[in-house]
């Protein structure tokens, strides 16, 4: 992966993703995901309730009991007081601009100061106590609530000499996919892949070519940012199945229809938990077609050239434009190896694309907010050479593949919402 130099330090939650308008400023901004607002995607726009004491309540009831309206935790004779927007912590305690009801110090329920007279007064709010059948549905695994694809909890990246190193945290739906090498008694890399779903890896078909598809030689690991060390935010997972498509071939050369299914295994059957590490990425719609030139990302362990012989120790993510179909096919490439289940991007002076080891993993593009999973790295003549593009399986021509394969999954909360 080559360099794309960029400085994010927005500090979103729940998912925002950070925008920045390096060019003319040094302004970041955080693009909040649908139910989010706030600088930093803090407040919760839809929560009406509070769970147990309502110490992590962020929704946007501003009324006390009495049905009078809350003082905003920045109101100038506030800062007296031991809670206010001023205070160190204000962002972990839930204050700011606003007059929602908090309860940063641990009371009974979420409260705010109201003014009585010339008086300042702390009173609970008009918040009723969540209650629950049975136990809280978890965003991850719950398949009735909103997908939560798609959202990363920060987008940080650290520019270095060159190349562009990700966090894990801005790329938390990649899956390192290893095969164990009995011969050298250790894990050795294959491949990228997407986190779809908890239980399924999408990735490309020849990355199976050499060592075959019996699952049980193969480890994915999620939330991993360096290839060669572990670390406590890493989950892996042995695999329960593959399936290539059965139409792939590279036989002439082509990589037509370059895309698998990995099941990974789990005693709970749940597999991926969700963390700031791990996240699902959305699946496009099926009538997706992004405009010629939208910027998307490509990352992963890739060679940072065709002849380097190591494999990127670190994660690393480049910028890549799409590119017109016809351009890519009659100009760069030609009609026998480019098909329209193929998507071409590349760099706009062809210094980042995906290399050697980048396969299987995802080209990912921002749509309504979130960011969908548009293409699977495949292959390429060489590596940012100049006019000869990375080529990528175009995923939103297999949809109907993927979910006839994904069976028991709720499909639709796979996908980015309309
Ligand atoms: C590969 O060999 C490969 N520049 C993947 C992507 C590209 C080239 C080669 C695109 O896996």
């Amino acid at each position: 992966m080559s360099p794309v130099p960029l400085f994010h330090y927005c500090n979103c939650v729940n998912g925002g993703t950070c925008i920045s308008y390096q060019l003319f400023s040094r302004i970041n901004r955080c693009l909040c995901p649908k139910g989010y607002s706030g600088q930093h995607c803090e407040i919760d726009t839809e929560s009406q309730c509070y769970t147990e004491n309502g110490q992590d309540y962020r929704g946007t009831v501003s009324k006390n009991e009495k049905n009078e309206e809350c003082l905003s935790w920045d109101f100038p004779s506030l800062i007296r007081r031991d809670y206010h927007a001023g205070v160190r912590n204000a962002l972990q305690l839930g204050l700011g601009k606003h007059n929602y009801c908090r309860n940063p110090d641990g009371k009974a329920k979420p409260w705010c100061y109201i003014k009585s007279g010339y008086r300042t007064l702390k009173t609970d709010c008009d918040i009723q106590l969540a209650l629950y059948l049975s136990t809280p549905p978890t965003s991850f695994s719950f398949p009735f609530t909103e997908p939560t694809c798609g959202q990363r909890s920060s987008s940080k990246y650290f520019k270095i000499v060159g190349g562009s190193i990700a966090t894990i945290e801005s790329q938390p739906w990649i899956a390192t996919i290893f095969h164990y090498s009995r011969k050298m008694e250790q894990n050795k890399f294959v491949c990228g892949g997407s986190l779809i779903d908890p239980c399924w890896v999408l990735t490309a078909a020849h990355c199976f070519s050499q060592l075959g598809t019996d699952s049980s030689g193969y480890t994915v690991v999620l939330g991993k940012s360096k290839l060669d060390a572990n670390d406590d935010k890493e989950q892996t997972f042995q695999v329960e199945r593959i399936i290539k498509h059965h139409e792939y071939s590279d036989e002439r050369g082509d990589f037509t229809n370059d895309i698998a299914l990995m099941k990974i295994k789990s005693a709970s059957g749940h597999c991926a938990a969700e963390s700031e590490y791990v996240k699902t990425i959305c699946l496009p719609s099926e009538n997706l077609v992004l405009r010629d030139n939208s910027q998307c990302e490509v990352s992963g362990y890739g060679k940072e050239d065709n002849w380097n012989i190591y494999y990127s120790k670190i994660l690393k993510t480049a910028n890549v434009n799409l590119i017109s179909q016809s351009l890519c096919r009659d100009e760069y490439y030609d009609q026998t190896r480019v098909n329209d289940n193929m998507v071409c991007a590349g760099d706009v002076q062809w210094k980042s694309d995906a290399c050697k080891g980048d396969s299987g993993g995802p080209l990912v593009c921002e749509h309504n907010g979130r960011m969908s999973l548009y293409g699977i790295v495949s292959w390429g003549d060489d590596c940012a050479k100049e006019k000869r593009p990375g080529v990528y399986t175009r995923v939103t021509k297999y949809l109907s593949w993927i979910e006839s394969h994904m069976k028991g999954v709720n499909f639709k909360s796979r996908s980015l919402p309309k």
